[in-house]
């Protein structure tokens, strides 16, 4: 229970990336994007992470984005449960390699074009506003074997025409827009983020900042390019947040973890205030990396700053600069936090830490100024059907409860939210092991880890519940 509403117009939904759902990964024209190379398992988070065997799919490896959910074929039965449960948005992101399979093609792949008119056509017909991402992980094959990706100057121009393309194609259905998805994870995972492969003897920081400068430098220019194409709409950025605590009040941990924060904030910095923070030139001299920025880059940072923070919100993470205390480290954080002995984890090993959405909110908003957007938050865990085919989640419902009511907290501490699309409201495939059996979903669907299944979708016990949230603006929890 909230002692209040949720505002009347507040963004309802959920949030979906192409690569997790549609499948069809070479169907309609489209080119392999980097995504469609990652297995699941250890050998994924080692590929994530630019370890990177083959840029090609090895035969007889299984590739769960190759056929996800298959929402590429079943959109409107999927759309017609999300308006059952009152859905006024729904995150999606479109595949970069549809609409130019490798990335540099003169003309755009028209059947991508035409498949986003419709799916933005029938969420509009059920009234449900699409809210979209340009990039979430999912880069072109292509580039990354001829230019290295985004350690490449290259890749500002041709992302800006994909940008280009898509907002003056879409410019009278989306109105809410997105450049990078969790831009901050370029840094922890960056096959995964942005692309890169690296071998034996690379500068690993100074290939990491160059290609940040890059898609920052990009991201600008997507904010331009909305600005002049759609100025009715509005475009953010999109941090994987979750404010680090020191793990002590040792100064040395309060400041470890303001470091730490830092190595995120760094890109909403520039995304949203237009300028290098000085820590970040700083950081830059000490550890003597030389990011080549052209003439007229901070012109383009300066005078193209986001509309709206967009931010994940799953778990606040906890620093510590003790020895002993860094051996308990959680397993399922690529942030590298040490596990909070107040809070307890999901079975992948994530912290559950609803008032962490309220203080991470509450400082975004501090330091910004700017709306924000919830666009993900949820609960991945295993569901197990009863003989009946009900699914009783109510650990699921526990975790999206208490966040919610945390979001409205911050709400009322003065906290400008425009909605909350919750992660993965139909299962789709895991992005950090690859796996099904971690579900985030208030509908399930028939697919297990090794691909088997009929993909029949079926609602869950939070289908209605949430629901139910819709419906009451949120005092119905
Ligand atoms: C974020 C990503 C999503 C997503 C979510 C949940 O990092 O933006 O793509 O999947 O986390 O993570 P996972 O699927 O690994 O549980």
């Amino acid at each position: 229970m909230t002692n209040y509403a949720f505002p009347k117009d507040f963004l309802w939904g959920g949030a979906i990336a192409a690569n997790q759902a549609e499948g069809a990964y070479l169907e309609g024209g489209k080119g392999l994007s980097v995504v469609d190379l990652l297995p699941t398992g250890d050998k994924r988070r080692a590929i994530m992470k630019g370890d990177v065997p083959s840029l090609t799919p090895i035969e007889g490896e299984f590739y769960p984005s190759h056929e996800a959910i298959d929402f590429y074929h079943r959109y409107k039965e999927d759309i017609a449960l999300f308006a059952e449960m009152g859905f006024k948005s729904l995150r999606v992101s479109i595949a970069w390699a549809r609409i130019f399979p490798t990335g540099e093609e003169a003309t755009p792949n028209e059947e991508g074009l035409q498949f986003y008119d419709n799916l933005f056509d029938e969420l509009i017909k059920n009234g449900i506003e699409p809210v979209v991402t340009l990039a979430h992980f999912d880069v072109p094959v292509h580039l990354v074997e001829k230019y290295g990706s985004w350690r490449h100057r290259k890749l500002v121009g041709l992302f800006e025409t994909y940008a280009k393309t898509v907002l003056e194609r879409y410019k009278n259905k989306v109105k809410y827009w997105m450049t990078f998805n969790e831009i901050n994870m370029l840094l922890h995972l960056p096959f995964l983020g942005a692309g890169l492969v690296f071998k034996k003897g690379d500068n690993v920081e100074q290939i990491k900042y160059q290609a940040a400068h890059h898609q920052l430098v990009a991201s600008a220019l997507a904010v331009k390019a909305c600005h002049e194409i759609a100025p009715d709409a509005i475009i953010g950025c999109m941090l994987a947040a979750g404010s680090f605590y020191p793990f002590t009040c040792n100064p040395e941990d309060v400041y470890q973890g303001m470091e730490k924060d830092r190595e995120s904030y760094f890109f909403i910095d520039v995304q949203s205030r237009g300028e290098y923070p000085g820590y970040a030139k700083r950081f830059f001299r000490d550890h003597n990396l030389d990011i080549v920025m052209e003439d007229g880059d901070a012109e383009i940072l300066k005078n193209n700053t986001v509309d709206y923070i967009g931010f994940s919100y799953y778990s606040s993470r906890t620093t510590s600069t003790d020895p002993e205390i860094n051996k308990n480290m959680t397993s399922g954080n690529v942030f590298g936090s040490v596990a909070n002995p107040y809070l307890a984890k999901s079975e992948w090993g994530w912290t559950v830490d609803p008032l962490g959405m309220r203080i991470t909110a509450n400082q975004l908003h501090d330091r910004y100024q700017k709306p924000l957007f919830v666009v993900e938050n949820g609960f991945g865990a295993h569901d197990e059907p009863q003989e009946d085919g009900s699914i009783n989640d109510d650990y699921r419902i526990d975790y999206l409860k208490r966040h919610i009511a945390a979001m409205g907290e911050a709400i009322q501490d003065g906290v400008n939210i425009l909605g909350y699309t919750c992660w993965g409201p139909i299962d789709i495939v895991s992005a950090s092991s690859g796996e099904m059996r971690k579900r985030y979903g208030y509908i399930y669907v028939d697919r297990d880890n090794a691909g088997e299944g009929t993909l029949e979708r079926s609602k869950k016990k939070s289908f209605n519940w949430y629901k139910t949230v819709i419906a009451s603006d949120g005092t119905d929890l």
